[in-house]
């Protein structure tokens, strides 16, 4: 059975597709080292977000996506500059994996002047455009018609640039998706959809919101081209993206990827338990952390050549410095002044 008829039946949690070791195949060591680096990072960032929210240093509610960091690592590795990446309320790896720098998402989760969106919007409103990164709100699906407007745009401009949207299977259920989709297939708008099955709406499973797990049925209602990939799977998510990718810039109209996972904390903060015992259990939990996307790759890498063991600790050991570092230049950061607040509220009148 494919992983797409596992969806269809419902059968993620228990699906052997998803156990299966990564085969490497004849990738470069040296790239896939780079991108389990990109990997690494994210998850110390979010690690490190999710502790100063527990000891109380981060004012407000932030939605960490670690477990998923393959989908962006994959994806943002065929996209360039000039693209356009949206993104929703758990956004911090579709930022981050474009290259964007973690001290200004420090800053911006401090609400320091210095924070990408100057300190006024904490985690669930980020922006990089240098980086290719268009933004995040909190309002569920609200990006993902502003991705297929940028398409559009990117289209009429014939640059060969696309759109992305990252969405969840929460989003999915937004009438705006729909229309979307069908809007972005109609006038062959170049958008890669990215819905990010991870199962759950809040705290709520998929199973008991819609007749079936799978997303990918909307693509093909609306005659868009799919791939359905193990979201946990570095080379499963980029190879589809490259393929995908490349059909979009080509003018072939919008291409979606559907990538099961799964978030190992909560909805929203750091502990991990919240949702067990609503409706997540920590069996399901303890199945989907055997399958981490970070200790896969390097388990991979590791088996093709035992000696990049010691390479993948120092790049983690770097990292953590890098990013504790990090964390301690933005919290000295200062706040932005108290006069600021209407600096960026779009009136004439503000004072
Ligand atoms: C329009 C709207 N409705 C409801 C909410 C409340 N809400 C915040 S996150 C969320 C769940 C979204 O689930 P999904 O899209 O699967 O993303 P995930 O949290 O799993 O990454 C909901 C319902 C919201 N923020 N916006
Ligand atoms: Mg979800």
């Amino acid at each position: 059975m494919s992983l797409e008829s596992d969806l269809t039946q419902g059968l993620i949690a228990e699906s052997t597709h998803l156990d299966i070791p990564i085969n490497l195949g004849n990738s470069s060591a040296e790239i896939l080292l780079e991108q389990l680096k990109s990997m690494q990072l994210i998850r110390t960032v979010e690690n490190k977000i999710a502790e100063m929210r527990r000891v109380g240093k981060i004012g407000g509610p932030v939605h960490l996506g670690a477990g998923q960091e393959a989908i962006a690592v994959g994806i943002s590795k065929h996209l360039r500059k000039s693209d356009r990446v949206f993104s929703a309320h758990r956004s911090h790896a579709h930022l981050l994996a474009l290259g964007s720098d973690p001290r200004a998402l420090f800053a911006e989760v401090l609400g320091r002047s210095t924070g990408m969106s100057r300190g006024m919007g904490g985690s669930m409103h980020l922006w990089d455009q240098s980086n290719g990164f268009y933004g995040s709100v909190p309002i569920v699906a609200g990006t993902v018609p502003l991705a297929v407007g940028a398409g559009l745009a990117a289209k009429m401009q014939g640059t060969g640039d696309i759109a992305v949207a990252y969405f969840g299977d929460g989003a999915a259920e937004e009438g705006v998706v729909h229309e979307s989709l069908n809007l972005a297939s109609q006038l062959k708008i170049p958008v890669l959809f990215v819905c990010e099955n991870n199962l759950f709406s809040s705290h709520m499973h998929i199973s008991q919101r819609q007749p079936l797990q799978s997303v990918a049925r909307f693509a093909i209602a609306n005659e868009i081209r799919h791939i359905v990939v193990d979201g946990n799977h570095l080379l499963d998510v980029d190879r589809a993206a490259e393929r995908l990718i490349q059909s979009a810039r080509s003018g072939n109209g919008p291409v979606f990827i559907e990538a099961v996972t799964y978030r190992q904390y909560g909805h929203v903060d750091w502990r991990d338990d919240i949702d067990v015992g609503v409706n997540r259990s920590s069996e399901d939990l303890k199945v989907w952390k055997n399958r981490d996307p970070i200790t896969r790759l390097s388990d991979a890498l590791i088996a093709l050549v035992p000696t990049i063991h010691s390479v993948i600790s120092r790049q983690q050991s770097e990292i953590s410095r890098d990013v504790d570092a990090a964390w301690d230049l933005a919290e000295k950061d200062p706040f932005p002044a108290a006069n600021a607040l209407l600096d960026t509220v779009y009136s004439e009148n503000t004072k």
